[in-house]
């Protein structure tokens, strides 16, 4: 049976309408993101922004107007963790610090991301197509280009997710926070000659094998896992209760390839795919991803705009139902 939470990332820092609009189509799951813009009401200015002062001032303003702070999806700095350069100590113990934040705020969830170097990319942002505009890739836009910046070979990258694990998730099992690791996006081999390892169905496979705590699970970004597998239902149930969070996106193309689009308009048979979330009685969190922007919307940050997400929610919704799922 379904039982998930559907959330919607707050990327604002106050409250708008379009957060008035969610409570009115049911949505009281806020995923949340690190508050760190200049004059950020939801920062505190004396604290860091994963401190408890920042945390808790962000936790607020979001009960005041509705919402549950369920999840963060944002990390204070951390490349040098993935690269284990010198530095690492410190950006380790703003990560424990945080995820101690997190146990003592409720907040059971961070999602977090092991691409070095370079986060998630795409090389168009503003494309017009029927469904709207959306965002893509295509890794011929990037054959010239090489990052000098950073030098790592892929087994040294997963020698250090090894060594976070191990560091990391004892102190999330003490906080009771789960550790959703996000795909690498796009999932190709490489960005710009810097290798990519989370872009796989085996290379998660693998992150179970390293460390078998249940606190260590994945964010299944269907845009993304859609892009390394022909069969995303079946993923869902091979992962089954390892994971911990879904972004419920699509896209059309292949991983050098791709365009964002609406959903029901890609290439994932999305219904195979929430009843494949029933067959595995998924009870974590879900969020609408990357939409495209209607005409006459606006989109501060390329892929959330308000209508698009609206159209989404509904979306997931109906799927949901035709499951049984009566919320
Ligand atoms: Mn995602």
């Amino acid at each position: 049976m379904l039982n998930f939470a559907l959330s919607e990332i707050l990327l604002e820092s106050s409250p708008t309408r379009y957060w008035k609009m969610l409570h009115q189509i049911g949505i009281n799951d806020a995923v949340g993101v690190l508050p760190r813009n200049f004059m950020d009401w939801r920062k505190s200015f004396e604290d860091e922004p994963w401190g408890y002062l920042s945390l808790k001032k962000y936790k607020n303003m979001l009960e005041d107007n509705g919402f549950t702070l369920r999840a963060i999806e944002d990390n204070p700095p951390m490349d040098k963790i993935r690269l284990n350069l010198p530095g690492k100590e410190e950006q380790l113990d703003s990560i424990a610090k945080m995820i101690e934040n997190f146990g003592k705020l409720n907040i059971g969830l961070w999602c977090y991301n092991w691409m070095a170097g370079i986060g998630w990319s795409r090389t168009h942002s503003h494309v017009e197509n029927a469904v709207g505009t959306v965002s893509s890739f295509n890794i011929d836009d990037i054959s010239g280009y090489r990052n000098e910046k950073v030098n790592i070979d892929r087994s040294s990258l997963w020698h250090n997710l090894k060594d976070f694990l191990d560091f990391i998730v004892p102190l999330a099992e003490d906080s009771d926070v789960k550790l959703a690791l996000h795909p690498d996006d796009p999932p190709i081999e490489e960005f710009a000659g810097i290798p990519r390892i989370m872009n796989s169905i085996e290379s998660y496979d693998k992150l179970f094998e390293l460390n078998r705590s249940e606190f260590n699970g994945l964010a299944l970004c269907q845009g993304n896992f859609t892009l390394m597998t022909e069969d995303l239902p079946g993923t869902i149930r091979h992962f089954g209760s390892r994971i911990f969070f879904v972004h419920f996106r699509d896209v059309v193309g292949d991983r050098n390839n791709f365009t964002e689009t609406q959903l029901g308009y890609g290439k994932t048979d999305l219904v195979s795919c929430m009843k494949a979330y029933n067959d595995i009685d998924y009870s974590g969190l879900m969020r609408v991803d990357h939409v495209p922007t209607l005409e006459g919307d606006s989109a501060d940050v390329p892929g959330y705009s308000y209508l698009g997400r609206l159209y989404a929610i509904g979306y997931i919704r109906g799927l949901s139902q035709g499951c049984g799922t009566l919320f």
